[in-house]
């Protein structure tokens, strides 16, 4: 964005300057490892506090003020000593293994571990501080203090996954005092004991990410009570899915296969992620047969099973492929698969579980043709029968859930409904996009709503499971979206195989426990402290911008589909500026990783360095690979230097695929970048990388110069240098050197570079630049005129091109002020860039920034969504974009908006705009049925683009007036072009904003 937007976004809203104070106050406390001081970053001190809200995300908490209350502070532990864990037989297992790790974690911090005396009420000797944690109801001593009044727990008792933190006196007879944890159930008191964790600074991704533990002489607590609220969305989890080759390959290493042993690793992340719920690994995988283990410590973990979409009642599909008899089809095998399912119910037990009910075909494919909907109501009214039948309760009683995905939402949308208990599990299109939500008056089931959402997918129109290529402004902007509309039942989201999706899972997950304390602008903060929390409060703003921009960039494109025609060679640069932003972020991120204490490298290598590094190398790949094929038609001599980068390219990537198996962490990560991304032809992903095809000619040994310019060439004295890059080149296509020469006819134009030179081989040519001496110019001076003029190259083997150029002196024109200014017939305006008086509230919605958004600066939307929508009027909230042009007459204005699906199955999403005075014109940005097709290649390049057609009767300065009608409509850029198509993958480049 240029420094005048950046301005007008930093100073334009009041709230955002009252959230940068706050913000600024939260990274002080962050950068010191959530210590509630402003302690320099070498303080061996710790002091925990437990602020209100200190949650998950703790965005917003810990701010000075709310540790005015008091501020006395104990010790818990310190380099020879931990204060005790008490805790009793008669709870959850869950807190018990909670309370072990959290003994190791006082290890991990100070070198000691604390004592955990299993049953807290035989504690013998006197204690001077002690950690009491306990489930109400479940632990006698929590109970005690209860009745003795010595905590007070009326807004925890009896709530979902609540706790109260408080620091008690004399709690127990020889205890002088003690933090006491009182959780409202089993995880309400395990996420308590991890609350501990997390703010001595323990990262939950300690074990996953390699995250060190920053050491602390001493860890005091501040003598504060604060509740943990209930999470806002109950069940938060993930889907460990298409885990081969990556996950599994790794498992079946060091595990020998997907058994408790992993999976404890796998709950145990959860829980200190604050999430309850998990869809177990399913590709070949059957998590409750492979190891009986499986389920029962998810169980005492306290982690709530479930199976996947197309697995219902708990067993997964191999169990059927292990044990199933004859077809998976209720029709002809009814009694078959009634017992399957039954078995899966007795086997769940009193485990904690969401049943997945409904059918789909075997294998995630849609059930035979001529299976309708009276078929499936019948298999769900069978299912819960066996539900009722087996656990003794009204089916009602045990959590269940209907995945509406895919062609089963369909069935709903046809009218089909199950009972108003199980949770409407809503999805995605795979790709990140909602495709359905609740209305705002739909009328309430107890059941709710959830979602299944995706970070990795196997499927049309291509995998996507090898790095991370999810924007947290997109997921923010869609699960937003969600919640606003009532869907806090279920949150679950395809993790693929777990690493290398850290940071968003952290996100998601963050997110769902309190989707209220995040707010959009809260998301660089929220990026900077999870940096700073994984590398120790090195360099947090730094790695959240390359964070940001990595996966903005992999955003755009999957890697998978990303080829050599992606980006334009022809169009603004396009090649050479994604891969100089990307060399540039990699630049960055090595630096980073040179910076960071050797610690903390390995972790940075795999959450975020190799991530970038292996990127940015792939768009040198791939724009290798389109010189290569370029200069072979044009004959280039430096054909054969392209093939030889591909080359490089391609064994660098494999090298860094090494690295991050074998090398980074000692091998630890063996067979996570197994995954192959180089290769595809189809959605299906190759056996095995492969070089992209490479070009090799034969050149001649006479001289022979080849030129490639354009015949006219149109220059805009503002944006000259811009439109110049590339577009005159001179090079050698012969085996021996060669020469040329330019002349110009008009002696103000200056050409850079030798006007006569040699070519040597080693070149793969030169690009002509130029300088205009704008006054001596000959041709009509006065404002705005297209002044015309010429070049002639000519060089070695009787090569030669003329090339008009048209230069066009705007600075004579008289430019308004905060406008954008045509150039080359075009206007490129982004949607970010609307002058800061013209936005227009109304019926208390706006258009809102989103800095950062999508596939370019950023982009608006109406909030807050949960509007109903409103029928066209002048009154409807209004954004406006000015903008100049030298054309006029007809053009074509596109909108690149984000590819949002019409969510409540209305006509669509609805805006409206109009050009000065013309009349306003309403779009439907899901106009008529998308067709597959369609889809496919709106969510491959992130974007829909609607083209209109207008005509300007003069030219000037303009005003683009946008409506809000719908709520959901996410606009990231303006197009108005008056010349001929000129495609690219992400649009023109924002025009020149005159301030
Ligand atoms: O993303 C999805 O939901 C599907 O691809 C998977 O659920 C599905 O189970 C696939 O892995 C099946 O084999």
């Amino acid at each position: 964005m240029r420094a005048a937007f950046r301005r007008l976004w930093t100073s334009g809203s009041v709230l955002r300057d009252s959230l940068a104070g706050q913000l600024l106050a939260v990274m002080i406390i962050f950068a010191g490892g959530f210590c509630l001081t402003a302690a320099p970053l070498q303080a061996q001190t710790q002091i925990i506090g437990f602020a209100p809200g200190a949650a998950a995300s703790a965005l917003k908490t810990g701010t000075q003020a709310d540790q005015k209350q008091d501020t006395a502070s104990y010790l818990l532990a310190a380099r020879d000593r931990a204060a005790t864990i008490l805790i009793s037989g008669d709870d959850y297992k869950g807190v018990a293994i909670a309370a072990g790790n959290l003994s190791a974690d006082f290890k991990r911090v100070t070198g000691t571990a604390a004592r955990v005396i299993p049953d807290g009420a035989t504690a013998t000797q006197p204690l001077d501080m002690a950690i009491l944690a306990g489930t109400i109801g479940h632990n006698a001593l929590i109970d005690a203090l209860i009745q003795k009044g010595k905590i007070q727990v009326d807004e925890v008792a009896g709530k979902w996954e609540s706790t109260l933190m408080q620091v008690v006196d004399n709690p127990v007879p020889g205890v002088k005092r003690a933090l006491v944890i009182a959780g409202s159930d089993k995880r309400g008191t395990i996420y308590g004991i991890y609350e501990i964790s997390r703010q001595i600074g323990v990262s939950a991704w300690y074990y996953w990410g390699d995250v060190p533990t920053r050491h602390r002489d001493q860890i005091y607590c501040l003598n504060q009570r604060t509740v943990l609220a209930s999470p806002k969305v109950k069940y938060r989890g993930i889907f460990l899915n298409d885990e081969a080759p990556a996950l599994s390959g790794w498992v079946h290493e060091k595990f020998g296969g997907f058994n408790h042993q992993f999976y404890t690793k796998v709950f145990e992340l959860l829980l200190r992620l604050k999430a309850n719920y998990l869809w177990p690994a399913m590709w070949g995988n059957a998590f409750n047969d492979d190891d009986t283990l499986n389920p029962r410590l998810a169980d005492q973990y306290g982690i709530v099973m479930g199976t996947s979409h197309h697995e219902p009642m708990l067993r997964a599909q191999q169990e059927w492929k292990r044990y199933g008899k004859g077809e998976w089809n209720y029709q002809t095998n009814q009694k078959v698969l009634d017992d399957f399912w039954e078995k899966g119910i007795e086997h769940m037990g009193t485990h904690e579980s969401i049943v997945t009910v409904g059918m789909r075909g075997d294998g995630d494919m849609p059930m035979t043709e001529g299976s309708n909907i009276a078929l499936l109501e019948k298999i769900i009214k069978d299912q819960r029968s066996i539900l009722s039948r087996v656990t003794g309760k009204p089916a009602s009683e045990t959590p269940q859930l209907w995945a509406l995905y895919k062609e089963v939402q369909e069935y709903y949308d046809k009218g089909m409904r199950v009972p108003d208990d199980i949770t409407l599990l809503l999805c995605d299109d795979n790709w990140g996009n909602l495709r359905k939500l609740p209305k705002l008056d739909a009328p309430y089931r107890p059941g709710g709503y959830g979602i299944y959402y995706h970070f990795d997918y196997v499927g049309d129109p291509r995998n996507y499971k090898w790095i991370n290529t999810n924007t947290i402004e997109r997921t923010w902007e869609q699960m937003h979206l969600a919640y606003s509309y009532g869907v806090d039942k279920i949150w679950i989201v395809n993790v693929g195989d777990l690493k290398p999706m850290e940071f968003p899972i952290s996100f998601f997950l963050d997110y769902a426990y309190n989707p209220d304390k995040i707010s959009y602008e809260d998301l660089p903060a929220y990026t900077k402290s999870w940096a700073a929390r994984q590398f120790g409060g090195h360099y947090p703003a730094e790695i959240a911008d390359i964070i940001h921009l990595f996966t903005k960039y992999n955003a755009r494109v999957k890697p998978e589909l990303l080829d050599r025609n992606t980006y334009s060679l022809e169009h603004f640069e396009e090649w050479n500026r994604v891969v100089t932003d990307y060399t540039s972020l990699a630049k960055r991120s090595e630096a980073v990783y040179q910076a960071l204490p050797e610690a903390y490298r390995p972790a940075y290598f795999e959450l975020v360095g190799y991530q970038v590094a292996a990127s940015a190398n792939l768009y040198q790949l791939y724009r290798a690979q389109a010189l290569n094929h370029l200069y072979a038609r044009q004959g280039r001599s430096a054909t054969g230097r392209y093939a030889d980068s591909v080359r490089f390219y391609y064994l660098q990537d494999s090298l860094l695929s090494y690295r991050y198996n074998k090398v980074n962490a000692g091998g630890k990560w063996n067979h996570f970048m197994d995954q192959t991304h180089i290769g595809y032809t189809y959605w299906q992903q190759p056996e095995h990388n492969s070089l992209p095809e490479v070009k090799n000619i034969s050149l001649p040994e006479k001289p022979l110069l080849g030129i490639a310019a354009p015949d006219t060439l149109y220059l805009d004295r503002w944006t000259a240098e811009k439109e110049l890059a590339g577009k005159i080149s001179v090079f050698a296509k012969s085996a021996t050197p060669v020469s040329y020469q330019i002349k110009t006819a008009d002696p103000a134009v200056i050409i850079i570079e030798n006007k006569k030179s040699q070519l040597d081989l080693a070149q793969a040519g030169v690009d002509i630049s130029f300088q205009v001496n704008w006054d001596q110019l000959g041709g009509d001076h006065s404002a705005g005129q297209l002044r015309t003029t010429s070049m002639e190259i000519s060089g070695s083997g009787g090569a030669y091109k003329k090339i008009v150029l048209q230069l066009h002196d705007g600075a004579a024109g008289n430019w308004p002020h905060k406008a954008y200014i045509e150039s080359d017939h075009l206007v490129s305006m982004d949607a970010l860039g609307f002058t800061g008086d013209s936005v227009k509230f109304s019926q208390g919605v706006r258009w809102t920034a989103l800095p950062g958004f999508g596939k370019t600066a950023g982009a608006v939307t109406p909030m807050p969504v949960n509007f109903t929508p409103m029928p066209f009027s002048p009154q409807n909230p209004s954004i406006s974009y000015r903008f100049y042009t030298t054309d006029k007459g007809k053009a074509s204005l596109k909108f690149y908006l984000a590819p949002t699906l019409n969510l409540w199955h209305t006509e669509g999403l609805e805006f409206a705009y109009a050009i000065d005075d013309g009349s306003p014109v309403t779009i439907n940005m899901n106009q008529g049925v998308q067709s597959e097709q369609a889809w496919r290649k709106e969510v491959a390049a992130t974007i829909r683009i609607i083209t209109e057609k207008v005509d300007l009767s003069r030219s000037g300065l303009h005003t683009l007036k946008i409506w809000a009608i719908s709520p959901g409509v996410v606009l990231e850029k303006m197009e108005l072009n008056f010349g001929k198509e000129r495609p690219s993958f992400l649009g023109a480049p924002a025009s020149y904003f005159h301030p």
